[in-house]
């Protein structure tokens, strides 16, 4: 096992990060911005580096920095947590060649899964469903595109190949449309990501967004965490997260989940990663898979005991999965909810002086952040202060245990988010569970105040 790992990452994950660092005996090394200087994760860590100046472009993407911190400290592993350079397949090279382990799929891994025209064609050939669309790329030929939306159905959706995660994508209604939107998407994508391959699907008009967590090692083992239902978002932002999803049948998670483990062993992948799929009218749709640790993990620890974090660290370090697929049990329901120091209804960030911070407990609750009565949140980085994940033996317990957590919760000085997620879990459909990836949006247009 590794004797210390450097942390290239801010915030709730880089501590969440150390404490499964410190639980493993694990020296942990903290690279830190200067607006993070005084951050209290930073005092935590063994030892910490100041790699740049507030701007992630100077210091959190910053590989040259980040790789000669891990030189001067003598780590042998850094963990590139989510965001940031976590799907940066350069880095991850960059890191490896450096004579480091990275804590992730290897480089080849995440520029497979990081072109989603490659990705789909992966899924399809291990039996991954995916959405009907265009076989690989689109063609220049206008003819030929005009021939392959009218064989998928209106409307349709274009995809940018170096997109995903909601950038680079335009929804066409008619045939009338459609050169447009591809030229369009083409110039943005060869713009924004260096490539202009876009891809096309049916497009799918009140899906729920359900994806399934896997973790692989280097001896061919893979196994599928469960799922979670991350459809309450706003424009591509999650904000609560559960597992399970509620009212999906078992068997037909079970075969997706199965046939997700099966395309990791056929790749070789390795470490932890998720299945992003749409599920509408009870079926199953891949459109992506994200190769990092997602800030939504806890929901799934809570419900299978298993440390994700600690998981990654151990296949990166070449050890075994320490169980096979039939020791993986899912038990009683969790939910996450995501506090952003935003306005709750406008969503403009506040960023400043938590002037206090209170934070909930009991039984089955979880609260990850580095958050304190005294922190400053800095205004360079994502608004997102910490998560409220909570347990229950039905989703029911749960969702109470949560409101009670989100009455207990005192953050004063900055506005959050908490007044939002407390007239969620009181809203019937939400109660009810099951809504679409367009429930919130649709939501708040009703609640505007
Ligand atoms: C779609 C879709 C409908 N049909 N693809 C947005 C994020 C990216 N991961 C894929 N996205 C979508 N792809 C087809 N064929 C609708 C979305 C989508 C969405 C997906 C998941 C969560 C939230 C979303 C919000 C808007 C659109």
């Amino acid at each position: 096992m590794f004797k210390k790992i450097l942390i290239a990452n801010r915030g709730e994950i880089a501590l969440r990060i150390q404490r499964a660092c410190r639980e493993m005996g694990i020296q942990t090394v903290t690279v830190y911005s200067e607006a993070d200087r005084d951050a209290k994760y930073v005092k935590l860590a063994d030892e910490a580096v100041c790699i740049g100046p507030p701007p992630s472009t100077h210091s959190y993407l910053n590989m040259p920095a980040i790789i000669a911190a891990a030189e001067v400290t003598d780590a042998e592993a850094i963990h590139p947590g989510y965001g940031f350079l976590s799907e940066n397949a350069d880095f991850a090279e960059r890191v490896e060649r450096s004579g480091f382990a990275f804590i992730g799929p290897t480089p080849e891994s995440i520029r497979l899964m990081g072109d989603k025209v490659s990705a789909k064609q992966t899924m399809l050939r291990s039996g991954v469903p995916c959405v009907p669309g265009s076989d690989g790329a689109l063609p220049e030929d206008a003819k030929e595109v005009v021939r392959t939306a009218k064989a998928i159905g209106y409307p349709v959706i274009i995809k940018a190949a170096g997109g995903g995660g909601g950038r680079g994508m335009r929804v066409v209604h008619t045939e009338a449309a459609l050169q447009h939107a591809v030229q369009t998407t083409r110039t943005e994508a060869g713009a924004a990501f260096g490539n202009p391959a876009v891809y096309m699907e049916k497009f799918l008009e009140n899906p729920r967004h359900v994806e399934i967590q896997v973790l692989a090692d280097t001896h061919r083992n893979a196994v599928w965490l469960g799922e979670r239902d991350c459809s309450m978002q706003r424009r591509h932002q999650k904000i609560i997260e559960e597992a399970p999803a509620p009212g999906i049948a078992r068997r037909v998670i079970e075969r997706i989940g199965d046939r997700c483990a099966g395309a990791c062993k056929k790749i070789g992948y390795r470490g932890a990663g998720t299945f992003e799929f749409l599920y509408q009218d009870g079926e199953f749709f891949f459109i992506e898979m994200n190769t990092r640790v997602q800030v939504e993990h806890p929901v799934t620890e809570m419900v299978t005991g298993i440390d994700i974090v600690q998981q990654q660290i151990r296949v990166a370090a070449g050890e075994k999965l320490p169980f096979g697929q039939r020791q993986v049990q899912m038990r009683g329901h969790a939910i996450e909810c995501r506090i952003n120091a935003e306005d709750p209804y406008r969503f403009t960030p506040s960023p400043g002086r938590i002037t206090m911070w209170h934070a909930p407990g009991g039984p089955g609750v979880r609260v990850d952040s580095h958050a304190y009565s005294n922190y400053f949140v800095p205004p360079h980085y994502d608004s997102m202060i910490g998560k409220i994940i909570v347990y229950g033996d039905s989703r029911e317990q749960a969702l109470a245990r949560m409101r009670i957590a989100l009455s207990e919760m005192v953050v004063e000085g900055i506005q959050t988010n908490i007044p939002l997620h407390r007239e969620l879990m009181l809203d019937a459909k939400f109660i009810e569970g099951g809504t679409s990836i367009h429930y919130l949006e649709d939501w708040l247009n009703q609640h505007r105040r």
